[in-house]
This record gives structure tokens, C-alpha cells and sequence, in this order.
């Protein structure tokens, strides 16, 4: 499949401070921050840049600059999303935002979405919908496909921890849409927890 393990020694090391059942919610969401900014200087690698003439205090110089900043959009699915998204927005400020609002039916595990905005002119822009947790697959595939219909330039996912089966399903319907996570965990229980996982992600962000 199209996924990209990022296993920098930060993240992995941050990554397990927040898997800890007794870190608090406090802890909990500096450390997402913090891991999100480092994923998305992962991400971030190939990034297109350009040259722009800037004076420094001693002269001119044609200096590279990132060449479609303004043109990121990053979607949150709700309402775990939003701790990526703040992680994020430190590093790419002027990166747009959109969020979708998707919650899982505790009994089916469908996603039913009650919230959808995007910004304007998605056609032209490149889209990273993050969300921290990848469990059945059910609720990432559900924002792609919604996605899609805005017809953006491109698509990216990003995650923590996705299950196996997650993996499998997102990319049996979208295996074109890379897939980044910091972590593959061993599975899922018959509640579509990921085990071990960190629990509901929303809970020890929110609370
Ligand atoms: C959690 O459940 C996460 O933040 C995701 O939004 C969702 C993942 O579950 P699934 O649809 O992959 O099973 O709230």
C-alpha cells in the first residue's frame, strides 16, 4: 500500500508519552502538538520552492521561499483532527483550513458526517486531511470520498496510529491517496478500538 511509516526518534519517543494511560489530557495535548509539527516537517520534504529578490541588511539576494503556502489546505476531521491541526498551523501559518465533521456510529461504525466546510477555490489547491487515528478505516475513507467531489489537486492523509485493517480498507478504496502514520499498531477489538493503541483520542484531548 501507498503508506509512509515516519519514524524520526522524536516522534516515536512522543508517540509513547501519549500512549501512556496516566499522561493527562494537558500533557496529552502539548505533546500532539508537538508530534504534529514534527510529522509535518516530515511531510513537508518536497515541497515546492521559489526564488524571491530580498534585501538583507548588506545587499539584495534572490532568496527560496516556499512556492504555494497559501495554497495548503489542511482539513481536520472533527474533532480529533483539531489537535494536528493546531500542531500544524504553528509551522505553516498561512495554510488554509477546512473541517469535516464525521462521528462513528458506536454500533455499526459508519460515519455519518454533520459538518462540511472547505475553502474557497479548492480546485486549485493540495489538501492534508489529518486525523489521529486510523481504527476501521470507515471514517477516513468516508472524508476522501467527500473530498474528492470538491475535486482538489491533490490529496495526502496523515495520522498517529492506524490499525492494519484500517490500512488495508482506506487503500482498497483510495490507493492512489498516500497515507502517512507514525505507527501500525497490532489490531482492532471487536469495539474498533485499536489495540494498544492510546484509547479514544477526542476523550484525552478533550476530555
Ligand atoms: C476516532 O475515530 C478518530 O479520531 C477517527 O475520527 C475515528 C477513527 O475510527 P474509524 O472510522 O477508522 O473506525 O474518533
Amino acid at each position: 500500500p501507498n503508506v509512509t511509516l515516519i519514524q524520526h526518534p522524536l516522534i516515536q519517543h512522543k508517540l509513547t508519552l501519549m500512549r501512556r494511560e496516566e499522561t493527562s489530557t494537558a500533557k496529552f495535548r502539548q505533546l500532539l502538538r508537538e508530534i504534529s509539527m514534527l510529522l509535518a516537517y516530515e511531510i513537508t520534504r518536497d515541497l515546492p520552492l521559489r526564488k524571491q529578490l530580498i534585501k538583507t541588511p548588506l545587499g539584495p539576494m534572490e532568496a527560496p521561499i516556499l512556492a504555494s503556502e497559501k495554497k495548503m489546505v489542511i482539513v481536520s476531521i472533527m474533532r480529533a483532527g483539531q489537535g494536528i491541526l493546531d500542531g500544524i498551523l504553528e509551522l505553516i501559518p498561512s495554510a488554509r483550513v477546512g473541517h469535516i465533521g464525521l462521528y462513528r456510529d458506536p454500533r455499526t461504525f459508519i460515519p455519518i458526517e454533520y459538518y462540511f466546510r472547505l475553502p474557497d477555490d479548492i480546485e486549485e489547491r493540495e489538501v492534508l486531511v489529518v486525523d489521529p487515528m486510523i481504527a476501521t478505516g470507515n471514517t477516513a475513507v468516508a472524508a476522501i470520498q467527500r473530498l474528492k467531489q470538491t475535486n482538489p489537486l491533490s490529496v495526502k492523509f496523515l495520522c498517529l496510529i492506524a490499525s492494519p485493517e484500517g490500512i488495508e480498507h482506506f487503500h482498497s478504496y483510495h490507493p492512489e491517496v498516500p497515507l502517512y502514520t507514525a505507527a501500525i499498531d497490532d489490531h482492532l477489538d471487536e469495539h474498533g478500538y485499536i489495540i494498544p493503541g492510546l484509547g479514544d483520542a477526542g476523550d484525552r484531548l478533550f476530555g
